[in-house]
């Protein structure tokens, strides 16, 4: 397996970052070759553990962070922070960032051909990885995925605006094909796991509700629904047209912050979503305005065209 020969549009990229950008691409080429192959490679979804808070493991997302973290090896990254890790580790000891990276996201779509992704953050290292990674997600310096789906896609902003590319495989080479990527201020879209419905709050029942009585509800519109499995695919289906995404906290033991990931999940797709004129809430407080209080550590997250994701807001205002 090659990591080597992949180009981005270097202009639009931070001089620094570069390098590491491109190891991250570089190793996305690579596993969208390994996706691509699906069941000629292997059980690629077979279950091969469990990480640190009891989340099946897949072959696929253990093969995923290996080649992750043996490309950043060496280079840049001091601290390399993973989904599929306990703790942070020190990849370098002189590097200047601190990289948090889910490697695999959407693992339960791998067996049934749906597209998946990989999504990563990345911090100023400091002197320790606890502080590297746990402190306001504002400070991300980059923040971004790479989604495996019909084409590759690299989506990324370094805190000016969200910049989106497509993979050439034949070149090994992403090309950009959007330099500011804009949300759509509203939609009739929304996406959220409604099997959960009766373990919801009420605001977010409320404003579902509201969707879901149409014409006559309060945004006197008809609404759709869309739920991939993937974060990475329904990020890259709202940038590009607009919608809302809730994954809320509910009632389900383990469930009071949903089930996404602060460092390597919220962060990075609150950063992608805002630079492109979106939002990005725990419900309520910017999850840009939050940090987590462990590397694992999960919060609610609501995000999408602006005017919905206010809605929203505006719901758990006035059931406070
Ligand atoms: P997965 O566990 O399959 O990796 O990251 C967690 C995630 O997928 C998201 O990609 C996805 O949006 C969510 O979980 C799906 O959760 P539900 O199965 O509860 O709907």
């Amino acid at each position: 397996m090659t990591t080597q020969a992949t180009v981005i549009a270097p202009d639009l990229i931070p001089e620094a970052l570069y390098p590491t950008l491109n190891a991250l691409c570089a190793v996305s080429i690579d596993v969208a070759g390994v996706i691509a192959r699906g069941a000629l490679g292997g059980a690629l979804a077979a279950q091969v553990g469990e990480n640190t808070d009891g989340d099946q493991q897949k072959a696929l997302d253990v093969m995923a962070d290996e080649m992750f973290e043996a490309a950043l090896r060496g280079g840049d990254v001091r601290w390399y922070a993973s989904e599929e890790q306990e703790e942070a580790l020190k990849t370098s000891e002189t590097g200047r960032y601190a990289l948090a990276i889910d490697p695999l996201d959407g693992s339960s779509n791998i067996d049934v051909n749906v597209s998946i992704g990989t999504i990563f953050s990345i911090f100023d290292a400091k002197e320790g990885a606890e502080e590297s990674f746990l402190r306001p997600a504002s400070e991300q310096i980059a923040g971004g995925y790479v989604l495996y789906g019909p084409a590759t896609c690299l989506v990324v902003s370094f805190g000016n605006g969200t910049q989106q590319y497509v993979l050439d495989p034949a070149k090994r080479e992403f090309v950009l094909v959007a330099e500011a990527m804009q949300v759509p201020t509203t939609s009739k879209e929304f996406a959220i796991n409604a099997s959960n419905e009766r373990h919801w709050t009420k605001p977010v029942k409320a404003y579902i509700d509201g969707c879901l009585a149409g014409k006559d509800g309060p945004t006197g519109m008809e609404h759709n629904m869309r739920w991939v499995g993937s974060l990475v695919a329904e990020t890259h289906r709202i940038l590009t047209r607009g919608g809302v995404f809730l994954y809320p906290g509910d009632s389900r033991p383990g469930y009071e912050n949903g089930r996404l990931r602060m460092v390597y999940e919220c962060a990075p797709i609150a950063m992608v979503i805002e630079q492109a004129g979106g939002k990005a809430t725990d419900g309520a407080t910017p999850i840009l305005e939050r940090q987590a209080d462990g590397l694992h550590a999960r919060v609610p997250l609501v995000f999408g065209s602006a005017e919905m994701v206010q809605q929203v807001t505006d719901q758990h205002v006035m059931d406070h």
